[in-house]
């Protein structure tokens, strides 16, 4: 067995990530001339990582969207981050996302790729839901991949850089119930630390960003 295949006992890797659609009316001046008449929306169904700096390409090969066999080619195979699918349509269905590992990635001994189901949402569905101006529809779910007892590859492509997750470890005597066990605490709350201290670097950013911005649109006021 070589060094890459060797799995490290004990250990979980968890990839936040989020999958859904976004939705919009198609009014007049959006639609093409190509688009059906029956056609009454444009949505993009996407799954991505939580986390924008993770580059999961050297651990998925594709993700393929199925959609309503009333679409031409109805699976659609995307190679390349992002991983998503913009389509028009008027009725909602359930898509089928599958994430395809690389030969030798998998989620754990007995499981080898990742399956989610997705509601497509075309109209507002929760009355509780402050209705949006523009008619916009978003519906997005939180899940994790969760690597068991990852290969020595795949504990490294994770916690190297940019991903750097961190592993969280499985008590040795429940082991048989592996599947069941949560990880302590200590790690959830070490875990949680590193995404918060993320996202402030992030709004951190963000905050410059539309800093500059605004003194570029100053300055170009004042020319
Ligand atoms: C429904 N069970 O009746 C669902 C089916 C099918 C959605 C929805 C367009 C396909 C096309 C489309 O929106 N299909 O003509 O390109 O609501």
């Amino acid at each position: 067995m070589s060094s890459n295949s060797r799995r490290i006992k004990f250990i979980s890797i968890s990839v936040p990530i989020l999958y859904g659609n976004h939705a919009i009316k198609l009014t007049p001046d959006k639609r093409k001339p190509t688009t059906p008449q029956d056609h009454t929306h444009e949505w993009t169904v996407f799954l991505k990582p939580v986390l924008g700096d993770i580059d999961l390409t050297p651990l998925i090969k594709k993700v393929t969207f199925k959609l309503h066999e009333t679409y031409e080619n109805p699976i659609r195979s995307i190679e390349t981050p992002p991983y998503q699918v913009t389509e028009t349509g008027w009725g909602e269905f359930e898509i089928i996302i599958k994430i395809h590992f690389h030969p030798g990635v998998d989620l754990g001994i007995n499981e080898k790729n990742f399956q989610i189901f997705h509601g497509l949402k075309l109209h507002p569905y929760n009355p509780q839901h402050p209705k949006r101006e523009n008619g916009e529809v978003h519906s997005i779910l939180y899940d994790e991949l969760v690597f068991n007892e990852p290969t020595d590859k795949v504990f490294e492509i994770l916690t190297r850089k940019p991903c750097n997750l961190l592993p969280f470890k499985l008590s040795s005597e429940n082991k048989r119930d592996q599947e069941y066990i949560r990880p302590d605490e200590t790690d959830e709350l070490n875990r949680l630390d590193v995404y918060i201290d993320k996202i402030k670097v992030e709004i951190e950013n963000q905050r410059n960003q539309y800093k500059e911005l605004e003194e570029a649109k100053i300055s170009l006021i004042n020319s």
